[in-house]
């Protein structure tokens, strides 16, 4: 009986990880990447931003301080895969493929007063924003002192009060109308401070989305929304979760502009994050972009992406990796060269390795301090220690 029942488990798991013929057959290659070109295909009523081209006038040290936070970004997020493939971290949340994206938007805005809400993918936007590798690994590796949460949330739940991010819920979207919040409480204070607000193109989909939006767009809200469209929601693909090609178009339900972008294009997505931040400021109210993007990785650490989409779209996808992209403009430019890479690369590795023992050395939460940092903690309460 018992053996039975262990049998029967085991091919359960077998089939999981192994789909049949008719589930492999279905996972064709849904979405290529067309070089940008087609960006913004179908749309009804948002612009469609234009291909960057030069160094859309910014100084080389600009450029070469966004090279490397994106090969900071990509760097640390494989380390945190191998730490969990070699089985010290639980879980881990990729960003790869999203870091132009994130890495321009953090530079249009302004890091020393703005304000952040991140979603579990932006590992790029808040190491730009502030956030170290040590502090990242700390939380990967749960250990006590997580500038997060003290390790009591997941890994990928950025915050940090000091920098002005917004820690957000596992539940999908619900940063939506917390960014709202945070833009009306600026507005009402006169403080001259946006928000940005990051989800995924499957986050909206949720309620929240569309309250945030309508209450952003009644109050002209100084409030940028900032959809990171990789295609996927986990397994569920674009055309699954939203009826028209282009989330940017229901912006002009809400009564503001919509804009797509091609999300590998680095210089691209920093100049509507620039529009839209400047609009946001002299009180137009919010901006809708929505960047479109490929995530190179599953899911997550405990998805299996094979299952739904092919090994030949994601290779597609990555001859247009956007970290290769912004390299190869750099050198175009004359900014970035072997050697140059080579010197940032070295430094990136020091930097990575020491954040990794740092986190491996770093002691894990004390038990008896488990109920701190759940409940708020006010002088007088039992909690407040
Ligand atoms: C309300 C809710 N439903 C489902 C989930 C499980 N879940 C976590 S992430 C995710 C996919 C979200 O996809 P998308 O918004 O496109 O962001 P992406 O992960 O692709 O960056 C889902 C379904 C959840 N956390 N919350
Ligand atoms: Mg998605």
């Amino acid at each position: 009986m018992a053996t039975g029942a262990v049998s029967a488990s085991a091919t359960a798991i077998q089939k999981a990880f192994q789909p049949d013929a008719r589930t492999q057959a279905q996972t064709g290659h849904r979405y290529l990447p067309h070089d940008g070109v087609d960006v913004g295909k179908g749309t009804i009523t948002a612009t469609v931003a234009p291909p960057s081209a030069g160094d859309g006038g910014l100084p080389a040290e600009t450029l070469r301080e966004m090279y490397w936070y994106m090969a900071l970004a990509r760097a640390l997020d494989e380390r945190m895969w191998h730490l969990n493939r070699s089985g010290h971290a639980p879980f881990v949340v990729s960003g790869q493929g999203h870091e132009a994206t994130q890495v321009a938007a953090a530079f249009a805005l302004d890091r020393t007063k703005d304000i952040l809400v991140p979603y579990y993918r932006d590992l790029a936007l808040c190491l730009v924003w502030g956030l170290t590798p040590r502090d990242i690994l700390l939380s990967v590796l749960a250990r006590a002192g997580d500038p997060t949460s003290g390790a009591r949330q997941m890994p990928a739940h950025y915050s940090s009060a000091k920098l002005r991010i917004v820690s957000g819920s596992s539940v999908v979207a619900t940063q939506l109308p917390h960014a709202a919040g945070t833009a009306y409480a600026a507005k009402i204070r006169r403080t001259g401070q946006v928000t940005l607000v990051c989800f995924g193109e499957g986050g909206s989909s949720k309620g929240d989305f569309h309250e945030a939006c309508n209450f952003a767009g009644i109050h002209k809200l100084p409030v940028i929304f900032l959809c990171e469209n990789n295609h996927y929601a986990i397994s569920v693909p674009l055309e699954r979760q939203v009826a028209i090609d282009n989330v940017a178009d229901r912006a002009a339900g809400y009564g503001f502009p919509g804009v797509v972008v091609d999300g590998a294009d680095l210089l691209a997505v920093y100049q509507v994050c620039r529009e839209a931040a400047d609009r946001a400021r002299r009180g137009e109210g919010p901006t809708l972009i929505e960047a479109k993007v490929y995530r190179f990785n599953p899911h997550s650490s405990d998805d299996d992406d094979r299952t739904y989409r092919s090994p030949e779209e994601v290779r597609a996808w990555r001859n247009r990796d956007p970290l290769l992209l912004w390299e190869k403009r750099l050198r175009e430019l004359g900014i970035l060269d072997d050697q140059a890479i080579a010197a940032i690369n070295g430094k990136i590795k020091q930097v990575i390795d020491d954040a990794t023992d740092f986190a491996e050395r770093a002691p894990l939460p004390d038990p008896s301090t488990f109920d701190r940092f759940v409940y708020a903690e006010h002088a007088g309460t039992s909690q407040a220690r």
